[in-house]
């Protein structure tokens, strides 16, 4: 499992296309983590459009995670599920998960993201690191140093999320985080495609000079 970017499919910024379309682009810019995310839309109307994204992610050899419907990941056979502080708690998820499949949990504390890694989280989400407009919760950002924090306290894998975009993402690598979560610098991008390629080469480079 390579851990450099999780692209995640959020239609509201991404002008009307679908999640499967979504993901076919970050796909063919080499993404190979994708999440799908959708605050909205019913089970029915999501379940064949989070299938052609599992068969896209499997064609392609990516990672494939349903954020917050347990249900939805198990029906269409997702590499894992990603939920937040609010939703089913880790043990509970595992259990009904089990231990092949990848269970991801957002933080936005160091205690968060300790509680994430003793309760059997794989990967632990870090954040809001910056500003952003996409999270609807209200946190504050909490800034590159609490990732270097949670970096020297926890050995599962980070990722960075909360308004990276390819000016800042070095940034938050350089900080210790394995990869980074997207949603609006490649959902909300001109060329999908081109905007995945271009995260994937900042971030390859910067965990290369720390390596
Ligand atoms: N969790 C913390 S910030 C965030 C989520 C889901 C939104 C990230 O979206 P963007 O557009 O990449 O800032
Ligand atoms: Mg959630």
């Amino acid at each position: 499992m390579r851990w450099d970017l999780c692209v995640i499919t959020d239609r509201r910024v991404a002008g009307g296309l679908s999640h499967a379309e979504l993901a076919k682009r970050a796909l063919a810019g080499g993404a190979r983590m994708i999440q799908l995310r959708d605050k909205e839309a019913s089970m029915r109307a999501l379940l064949p459009e989070a299938l052609q994204v599992a068969e896209r992610c499997r064609s392609s050899g990516a990672t494939f995670i349903v954020n917050d419907r347990l249900d939805l990941a198990l029906a269409v056979g997702a590499d894992g599920v990603h939920l937040g502080q609010e939703d089913l708690p880790a043990k509970e998820t595992r259990r009904l998960l089990g231990e092949g499949k990848l269970l991801g949990i957002s933080t936005h504390s160091l205690e968060q993201a300790l509680k994430a890694q003793e309760e059997g989280a794989d990967y632990i989400g870090v954040g809001p690191i910056f500003r952003t407009g996409t999270k609807e919760m209200g946190y504050e950002p909490i800034g590159p140093p609490l990732i270097r924090e949670v970096r020297r306290k926890v050995t599962i894998p980070i990722l960075a999320i909360g308004g990276i975009t390819l000016e800042n993402v070095s940034e938050v690598i350089a900080a210790g985080a394995d990869g980074a979560a997207v949603i609006s610098a490649i959902a909300g991008a001109p060329d999908i495609t081109a905007a995945v390629k271009k995260f994937l080469k900042v971030i390859r480079q910067v965990k290369e000079a720390f390596s």
